[in-house]
């Protein structure tokens, strides 16, 4: 049976869509929950996933995207590691026909064409929602009386689109109160081993430490075996920010030992889909879709906890 291959020369004889996905990686607890619902979804959407780790390694997620492009796949998504370094990679793709679509974190290529769209957070206003909150809670956050609120902050991978706005969106937030800083900030790669042992060496090294603003949950929950390792009390002794929202993290919030986690939604396979069919399809799709995203208090978190998906 002589059957059309599908658009964009894939399919393998059919009208399933092949996807090919390079991962970052599978470094936090996000992370998990979001290659679990893009594998779950494209199941149940029909379409074919090739599925591919980088191990948080920009060479390796260029080389599977090379890869795609030689197996002439339908559709390429991919959550860029890093912001910059994606220009060669993306022309390939186009030259070969074969759409882009960003998914999770941004890329800097000024040449907008090289992808379809992108799908994902806004992180400089999750940085925002945590300074903001820091900037309310200023009169308790002084937890050491000394008069300023010193922050440490622990990043994300370096380069990487959240790691760059939520730093951003967070200092834009705290400028509101002269009294608040931040005396510290180093990368502990998205890693609970990471903001572990970041944690360590700023607890050796700085007096008085208030807040720490972690960039996600996997890196704020490294920071309180740090603090606890050290005698101290996380959440009342320290106060702790983090942005994910995910089960380790929320389990933590509600037991005291965070403060506040400004939600990054990771389930992104449902719109990734329906983006992937209708760019196939030739279809025009917005240049950017933002998910949609909360916050949560000590409270919230009690009662968001039993229906928590991830
Ligand atoms: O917040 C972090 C993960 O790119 C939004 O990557 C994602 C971030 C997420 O490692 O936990």
């Amino acid at each position: 049976e002589n059957e059309a291959p599908a658009a964009g020369g894939g399919g393998g004889g059919d009208d399933k869509i092949v996807m090919g996905f390079a991962q970052v990686g599978a470094e936090s607890g996000w992370r998990t929950a979001n290659t679990k619902s893009i594998q779950e979804t494209a199941k149940t959407a029909g379409v074919e996933l090739k599925f591919s780790d980088a191990q948080q390694k920009q060479e390796n997620q260029i080389k599977a995207i090379r890869s795609y492009i030689q197996q002439k796949v339908d559709v390429i998504a991919f959550s860029p590691v890093v912001q910059t370094g994606w220009d060669t990679v993306l022309l390939e793709a186009k030259r070969a026909n074969i759409p882009v679509i960003l998914t999770d974190r941004a890329v800097d290529s000024k040449d907008t064409s090289l992808y379809k769209t992108f799908l994902g957070s806004d992180f400089v206003e999750e940085g925002k929602k945590a300074g903001d909150w820091l900037v309310k809670q200023a009169a308790t956050a002084d937890v050491n009386g000394d008069g300023a609120i010193k922050v440490v902050e622990l990043q994300g991978t370096t380069g990487a689109a959240p790691a760059i706005d939520r730093k951003k969106g967070f200092e834009d937030a705290i400028a509101a109160n002269p009294k608040i800083s931040v005396a510290a900030s180093q990368t502990g790669d998205f890693t609970r081993d990471g903001g572990k042992k970041v944690m360590e060496s700023f607890l050796n090294a700085q007096k008085d430490i208030d807040v720490v603003y972690a960039h996600n949950d996997d890196m704020g929950l490294g920071a309180i075996e740090a603090i606890e390792a050290a005698g101290r009390k996380p959440g009342k002794d320290i106060k702790i920010i983090t942005i994910d929202a995910v089960k380790d993290g929320m389990t933590a919030l509600a037991a005291g030992k965070i403060d506040y986690i400004v939600e990054c939604n990771p389930l992104l396979g449902p719109q990734l889909m329906d983006l992937a069919k209708k760019v196939v399809a030739g279809e025009e799709v917005p240049a950017r879709v933002v998910t949609e995203e909360t916050a949560f208090d000590q409270a919230a978190a009690k009662e968001a906890l039993p229906t928590r998906q991830y």
